[in-house]
């Protein structure tokens, strides 16, 4: 008899998401791996971020239904007052999504019937101990309010990947701070005391992932008369125009797909460099509030709680995340869907 051949199971995977032009790119490539047999899907909740809680939730709900994944489900943002940043809508469109979740077919979905996220998280991970891969990529609010709720809880993870942070470049809110830690720095400070090998994913890798219009384009080629394909480039070229306005991308028409770079780490860890150390957030300064800093001295006392990316192989990644758009699209023509 043969013996068997090595064959890993699927990642399990619960997202935390504020979708958002880059976590709809995310959440697509994800939906590429579940169908390659890399992933399976847990959940999606979603967390008031980017814009409302309601648009989060009603966004996620479309781009899962747009791959296919309708059946996944959804919970909806724990409460928590704790902006005095805007919202991202100037960047992502009033909708969360370029303005063209009207084009994505409705969910049945209804937000005020949905689990809160953070019941959702606590179940997920009480019920898969060690099991469960949690990807975080808004601020931290749910993933707070569930370790708040049910301590150690985050610790049940298999583990923690998060898209957020800004170290040795500029903040995209502040001179100093990252997005998804500047809209709720006291959940973020709860979730770097939740683990010691927490990865992170900030701005200092983001900020090379420039996936251009000519990328997006040739996907859009490749299936003219497909809604999906048609949404990709088209969404790109919305986020194109909204980081050229914000002088994101030095004058490149492409948008900055912040957090696509989890599923990068996950899947093609190979594309990533990381530094271990200690990291910390500041949450009362007046000017530095939201902003994370690294310990990287030898001989520190202090114990590290994180991996943190320093270097991305930018255009390797950006190549393979088309390949697997494409793979999607391709998935979804064979499927008999609006071709
Ligand atoms: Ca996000």
């Amino acid at each position: 008899m043969a013996s068997p051949i090595f064959a890993p199971s699927p990642r399990k995977i619960l997202v935390d998401t504020d979708p958002g032009g880059d976590d709809t790119f995310a959440l697509l490539w994800l939906q590429s791996l579940v169908n390659q047999g890399f992933a399976e899907w847990v959940g999606v909740t979603t967390v008031r971020g980017n814009v409302s809680a309601e648009l989060t939730f009603r966004s996620a709900c479309q781009v899962l239904a747009l791959g296919g994944f309708e059946s996944v489900e959804v919970g909806r943002s724990v409460v928590w007052n704790c902006a005095k940043i805007a919202d991202a809508s100037e960047i992502h469109g009033a909708d969360g999504m370029g303005n063209l979740s009207h084009l994505l077919p409705q969910s049945p979905r209804q937000f005020a019937t949905a689990r809160d996220a953070d019941e959702m998280i606590i179940e997920a991970l009480e019920s898969a101990p060690g099991e469960v891969t949690v990807i975080g990529l808004g601020p931290l609010t749910n993933l707070a309010a569930a370790e708040q709720k049910r301590p150690g809880i985050l610790r049940l993870a298999k583990e923690l990947v998060l898209m957020a942070g800004a170290f040795e470049v500029p903040g995209n809110v502040t001179p100093l701070a990252e997005f998804n830690v500047a809209f709720n720095p006291e959940a973020a400070a709860a979730v770097l005391e939740s683990r010691e090998d927490l990865v992170m994913l900030p701005l200092d890798v983001t900020r090379k992932l420039i996936l251009t219009v000519e990328m997006t384009e040739a996907i859009a080629q490749s299936y003219p008369n497909h809604l999906l394909g048609q949404f990709i480039h088209q969404l790109s070229q919305f986020m194109s125009e909204s980081c050229l306005r914000h002088r994101e991308t030095a004058g490149v028409q492409g948008f900055l797909v912040h957090d696509a770079v989890t599923v990068a780490y996950l899947f093609y860890p190979e594309t990533l460099l990381f530094r271990r150390g200690l990291v910390r957030v500041e949450t009362a300064g007046n000017y530095t509030r939201g902003q994370m800093i690294l310990d990287r001295r030898h001989g520190t006392k202090s114990l590290p709680n994180a991996f943190v990316a320093v270097e991305v192989e930018a255009m390797n990644l950006l190549a393979i995340l088309v390949d697997d758009l494409k793979r999607l699209c391709s998935q979804r023509v064979k499927e008999g869907v609006r071709v």
